[in-house]
C-alpha cells in the first residue's frame, strides 16, 4: 500500500504547493488584438503581466482531466478591464467547471451562435461551462481574481475561432463597470 502525497491547493490564494507543476505567463505583448482599444494598449508596458496559469502536470491521456488556476491581475487598457484572451474548446462538446476562489469579477460565455452571457466570480462560486460556448475571465475588482479550473484533456483550445472577438466587451466608465456591445469591423 503506498500513500501518495497530492497536488495542494491554498483555497483563499490558489497557490499550488506539492506539484507536478507547470506555469505560464501571458503579458500584454501576447495579448495582440485582444482589448478593443489599439492605441491604449500600444502604450501599455508589453512586459507587463496580465495573467499566470498554473496547473498540474497531468499526463493526457484518455479520460483525464487537468486542474488549473488562473490568477488575472487588476488593470485596464483603456477603459477595458483586464481578462483572459478566451477561447472554445478545439472539442466543441467538451464542457468546464470554474470555481471562484479570490476577487471579484465576471465569466462571459458565449456560444455559437454569437449570443453572450455573464456570470458573476467570487470566492466560492461555481460555474458550468456548457460545450459549444467559448469562455474568459474578466477581473473587475482592485485584487488579483484567482479561479480554479477543471477541464479534459482532450478538450483542447480553439483561440483562432475567436478572431473576432468576443460580441460583449467590460468596461469602466465614471468608476463604475458596463457592459457594451462590441463588433468587430
Ligand atoms: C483555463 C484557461 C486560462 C487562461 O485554464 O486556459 O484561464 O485563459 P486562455 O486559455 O483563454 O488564455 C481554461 O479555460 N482551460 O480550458
Ligand atoms: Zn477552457
Amino acid at each position: 500500500i503506498s500513500i501518495t502525497q497530492p497536488p495542494q491547493v491554498a483555497w483563499a490564494s490558489g497557490q499550488f504547493t506539492n506539484g507536478p507543476l507547470i506555469r505560464k505567463s501571458t503579458r500584454l505583448q501576447n495579448l495582440t488584438h485582444v482589448f478593443m482599444d489599439e492605441k491604449a494598449w500600444l502604450a501599455c508596458d508589453p512586459q507587463q503581466i496580465v495573467y499566470d496559469v498554473e496547473m498540474v502536470d497531468s499526463a493526457p491521456i484518455a479520460g483525464a482531466l487537468y486542474t488549473g488556476v488562473t490568477h488575472l491581475q487588476p488593470g485596464k487598457v483603456g477603459d477595458e478591464y483586464f481578462m483572459t484572451r478566451g477561447h472554445f474548446h478545439a472539442q466543441r462538446e467538451q464542457g468546464e467547471v470554474y470555481y471562484g476562489l479570490r476577487g471579484s469579477g465576471l465569466l462571459l460565455l458565449q456560444d455559437e451562435k454569437g449570443t453572450a452571457r455573464l456570470e458573476p466570480v467570487f470566492p466560492g462560486s461555481v460555474h458550468i461551462i456548457p460545450g459549444f460556448t467559448a469562455h474568459r475571465l474578466i477581473n473587475t475588482g482592485n485584487d488579483i481574481l484567482s479561479a480554479l479550473a477543471v477541464w479534459p484533456c482532450a478538450a483542447g483550445h480553439d483561440y483562432a475561432a475567436l478572431t473576432q472577438g468576443f460580441n460583449l466587451r467590460v468596461v469602466e466608465e465614471v468608476g463604475r463597470v458596463q457592459l457594451k456591445e462590441y463588433h468587430h469591423d
